[in-house]
């Protein structure tokens, strides 16, 4: 019997192995939203049927629901999401959810709690990626605060928020927190920016031993030139939180091209070192995903796709993406690590 079991063992891993060429750091999530590739989609990644999953009158005061974080929570999904209302001012909700499809959104914003009245003036909030750390879920997002810069907060529940500092000084956007810490460090990426629609931006790594003060600052990823890859031309930003993997960390990061009619955002991926990730190993020339469908073109700001948070399940190897489409609707879209490494490596700046 004994003999019998290591047999099934050693099939099983090279099954296995065969599978899945890549590894992905992270736990098992068996009950990833999924569907399966069609035969006419083209490249890594293909977009959920049914996209929009979210709506943009999914609130009864809600402009658009867009650019918005989703992580495994009890036996389904938490989520923070961006709801801008109707009077437009742009606030952050909690969304729960069975299948990570079908969202409930909690109706009023969630109320920050705070040990220090001088971070009170927090004018909006947007853009929320959320990410768990050793004993709890942390939350950044931009953060209204005399201009835009990285607010960050944590709950254990979902239900109450305790904000910290802001992690810099304005003006600051796309600020994505690391999964786990880095040379016992805690870890994030960001965007210096400007008061306006930025027309420049390149990444930055910072290290923090508390999550309050943050230094070492490393540049990590500049635009391209517009030879090199016009996509991502003209500013950059972090998009997920970062994946690990046995070939450094996976970024899904968001890139602009102006173009005669505006901003065009699309998306595309890196891989970085893993314990120095300021080091890039490679970075698509491509893009994986750019404004194509209607509901991508169409909306407040056409012409964007805006990914925030991922979901990956180890054991087959699925990337479930959630991304903002043209700052009015949420959507998914859905890829296998085999596949977008291999994409990364074979399409590399
Ligand atoms: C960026 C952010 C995003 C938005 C994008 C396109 O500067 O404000 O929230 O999706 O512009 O408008």
């Amino acid at each position: 019997m004994a003999e019998l079991n290591r047999y099934i063992i050693a099939v099983g891993i090279t099954v296995r192995s065969i599978r899945m060429k890549y590894r992905i750091m992270t736990e098992s999530l068996p009950n990833i939203p999924w569907q399966d590739k069609k035969d006419h989609s083209r490249g890594p990644l293909w977009r959920y049927d049914d996209n929009p999953i979210i709506k943009a009158d999914h609130l009864s005061d809600s402009n658009s629901i867009f650019n918005s974080a989703v992580v495994p929570f009890q036996k389904g999904f938490a989520g923070v999401f961006r709801c801008d209302n109707t009077s437009r001012h742009m606030r952050i909700h909690t969304g729960f959810s069975i299948d990570g499809i079908n969202w409930d959104i909690t109706p009023a914003p969630i109320k920050l709690l705070q040990e220090d009245n001088m971070l009170n003036s927090s004018d909006y909030q947007y853009d929320p990626r959320v990410v768990w750390i050793e004993d709890r879920w942390w939350i950044t997002w931009c953060n209204g605060y005399h201009g835009p810069t990285i607010g960050v907060a944590w709950t254990k529940d979902f239900v109450n928020f305790y904000q910290y500092e802001n992690s810099f000084l304005p003006f600051n956007r796309n600020g994505v927190l690391f999964p786990r810490k880095i040379n016992g460090y805690y870890a994030m990426l960001s965007r210096p920016s400007d008061t306006g629609h930025t027309a420049f931006g390149d990444i930055f790594y910072s290290e923090s031993p508390d999550m309050v003060y943050w230094g070492r600052h490393r540049h990590v990823m500049s635009p391209s030139s517009f030879k090199e890859s016009g996509w991502q031309s003209t500013k950059i930003g972090a998009g997920p939180v970062p994946i690990e993997t046995s070939e450094g960390w996976l970024l899904f990061y968001h890139g602009v091209l102006t173009s005669c009619n505006g901003f065009v955002y699309s998306f595309g991926a890196a891989l970085l070192d893993i314990d120095e990730p300021w080091r890039i190993i490679a970075r698509s020339c491509p893009y994986l995903l750019a404004p194509q469908n209607l509901y991508e073109v169409v909306g407040d700001v056409p012409n964007v796709v805006f990914p925030c948070a991922s979901l990956a399940d180890k054991d087959t190897g699925r990337i479930a993406i959630y991304y903002g489409c043209a700052d009015t609707v949420t959507s998914l879209t859905f890829g296998y690590i085999d596949n977008i490494i291999d994409f990364l490596l074979e399409n590399s700046l």
